[in-house]
């Protein structure tokens, strides 16, 4: 089954079309994680060619944006597979990081899986990111990195949540500035490839432990 229509349909930033050729793939029998992996990274890998100082289209990127955030909700519908909540996880972009595309994925995903996020959303503090975990008890704080900058406040997170009582939290970190780190290198507990990978090593810690 071919997803060549999709990243076309994605790249020109027509949003029903894609809609439509996900529905038509998903019909077909491929699997989200395909279409997430297969299709929608694989067109932004492109895209990032565009975004770069000097060649920027601002306008052609956003189409894009919002024909992948509409492709995410056709894939998954709004509450549909969350039935249980397996236990809480933060997640943000860090400081300086406004691209949330690969967060709001990330979000869909662990919540149709039955797992709760609490989404500080982007440009989001790392005191901002902790009091949440705090707050809300979470066993996971999920990272959504996209710039390069944001590393060295990466390899805070789990020296700020010792120094705040939380050191049971897993710190998980993903997204394209990211995931060529290793997990040591990073002092994160995992770095996941994608969405999917991150949730299936959430949810092995989750079901170990129940
Ligand atoms: C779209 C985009 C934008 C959009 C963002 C829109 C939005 N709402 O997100 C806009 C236009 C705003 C933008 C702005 C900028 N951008 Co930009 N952008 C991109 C682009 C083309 C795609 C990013 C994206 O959405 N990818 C698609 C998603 C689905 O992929 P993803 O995030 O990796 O997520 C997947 C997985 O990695 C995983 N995942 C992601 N996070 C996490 C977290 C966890 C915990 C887990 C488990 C999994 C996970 O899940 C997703 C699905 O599997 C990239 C190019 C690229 N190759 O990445 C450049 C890119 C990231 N941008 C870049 C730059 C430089 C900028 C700007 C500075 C440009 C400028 N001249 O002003 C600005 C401002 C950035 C800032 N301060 O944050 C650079 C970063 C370079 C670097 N290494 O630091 C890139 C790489 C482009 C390039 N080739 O140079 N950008």
């Amino acid at each position: 089954m071919s997803v060549e229509r999709l990243r076309e349909a994605l790249l020109d930033g027509d949003q029903n079309r894609a809609v439509l050729e996900a529905k038509r793939l998903v019909d077909g029998g491929a699997p989200g994680e395909t279409i997430v992996t297969e299709a929608i990274e694989k067109v932004m890998e492109q895209l990032g060619a565009k975004c770069t100082v000097e060649q920027f289209n601002l306008l052609e990127i956003m189409l894009v944006g919002r024909a992948v955030t509409a492709v995410m909700k056709g894939l998954f519908p709004e509450g549909a597979p969350c039935a249980t909540v397996k236990g809480a996880v933060v997640l943000a972009s860090l400081e300086g990081d406004v691209h949330d595309l690969g967060k709001n994925i990330v979000k869909t995903v662990l919540t149709a899986k039955g797992i709760g996020v609490i989404d500080c959303g982007k440009d989001c503090s790392l005191d901002k990111l902790i009091e949440a975990a705090k707050r809300d008890n979470a066993r996971f704080i999920c990272i959504s990195g996209l710039i390069t900058s944001v590393v060295p406040q990466v390899r805070r997170v789990k020296g700020l949540c010792l120094a705040r009582g939380l050191g049971q939290i897993r710190v998980v970190a993903g997204g394209a500035a990211l995931k060529q780190s290793t997990a040591q290198s990073l002092n994160v507990d995992y770095v996941a490839e994608n969405a999917f990978d991150g949730a299936r090593y959430i949810e092995e810690i989750v079901e170990a432990s129940l």
